[in-house]
């Protein structure tokens, strides 16, 4: 059966029909966008994200994470309407914690969130998605696989200031994957509420803590290669921004060993038939 997606129906519109209540909660699908001043690259993601999952199988809604804008941000989000809905944060946070709302919103069943340039498109969702169903918890893009294809590469001092990022973490967290900064990550609901929930970093090493709560936390994350377009336009400010995330991990580490992250490691059944782990 081809499930309906959410209806554009506006919230105060009291004449809904009861099919749209039986359809649309829970979703089978959340986007999470974080969006910082994204007014001008928001409207054509947006575009290109609901026009991509209204071809596919499934409900979903797409959550826009205002992190305090000053350009209107909230506003395009909001005049959307159903399926894009808006999250506004009273003043600038950082990125995790944008992320983090927009979660603690969300009713999918499968919870993706990707950059408001969409960098990495849409349509890799669809690997994504087949990959959550072969059983995995979190699934992440990778630049640094052999077989990413990377379209358009970030300036230099922002791929150096990403490598010795990820060195100088692999030096504090014991953490298995090259590129951890990658804007496009999918997770189950049960993931990423319980990883969501324990983390404690707003700003951009958030990644870097998720994934190392969840592996320790013993839940299945595999990478898999996307294509990457650079948007040239940027929010990071490299220097204030590495400082701000060498900080973090640093606090990440200290969290750790005061054990201070609640997260119960995850029980799975042990029967023949589920999928092996991947380390
Ligand atoms: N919530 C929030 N999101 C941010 C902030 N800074 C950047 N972002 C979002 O994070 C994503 C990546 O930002 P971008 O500027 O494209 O980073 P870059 O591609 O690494 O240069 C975009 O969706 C931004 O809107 C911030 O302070 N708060
Ligand atoms: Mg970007």
């Amino acid at each position: 059966m081809r499930l309906r997606r959410q209806s554009r129906t506006k919230p105060e519109d009291q004449s809904i029909p009861a099919t749209i209540f039986m359809t649309s909660s829970p979703l089978d699908l959340s986007v999470v966008i974080p969006a910082y001043n994204e007014v001008k690259r928001l409207g054509p993601t947006l575009d290109s994200v609901v026009e991509y999952l209204e071809t596919r199988r499934g409900t979903f809604e797409v959550i826009v994470v205002d992190d305090g804008s000053t350009d209107g941000t909230a506003a395009l989000a909001e005049r959307r309407g159903p399926p894009v809905r808006a999250v506004v944060l009273p003043h600038n946070q950082g990125k995790g914690a944008a992320v983090r709302a927009g979660v603690a919103a969300s009713r999918g069943k499968r919870i993706l969130f990707s950059d408001a340039d969409l960098s990495t498109p849409i349509a890799e969702w669809n690997r994504f998605a087949a990959k959550l169903a072969e059983g995995c918890d979190v699934v992440i893009g990778s630049r640094s696989l052999g077989e990413s294809v990377i379209l358009v590469r970030q300036p230099w001092f922002r791929e150096r200031m990403g490598k010795t990022f990820n060195w100088i973490l692999r030096q504090l967290l014991p953490l298995r994957f090259p590129d951890t900064q990658c804007g496009f990550k999918a997770f189950t609901a049960t993931a990423a509420r319980a990883l969501f929930g324990a983390s404690r970093t707003d700003g951009f090493a958030f990644d870097a803590e998720i994934l190392f709560l969840a592996d320790r936390a013993g839940y299945r994350v595999e990478e898999l290669p996307i294509t990457w377009r650079n948007s040239a336009d940027s929010r990071v400010s490299p220097i204030r921004h590495s400082l701000q995330m060498m900080r973090d991990l640093v606090r990440i580490r200290l969290l750790a060993a005061r054990g201070d992250y609640a997260l119960p490691a995850v029980r799975r059944p042990t029967s023949p038939t589920s999928p092996p782990r991947s380390r």
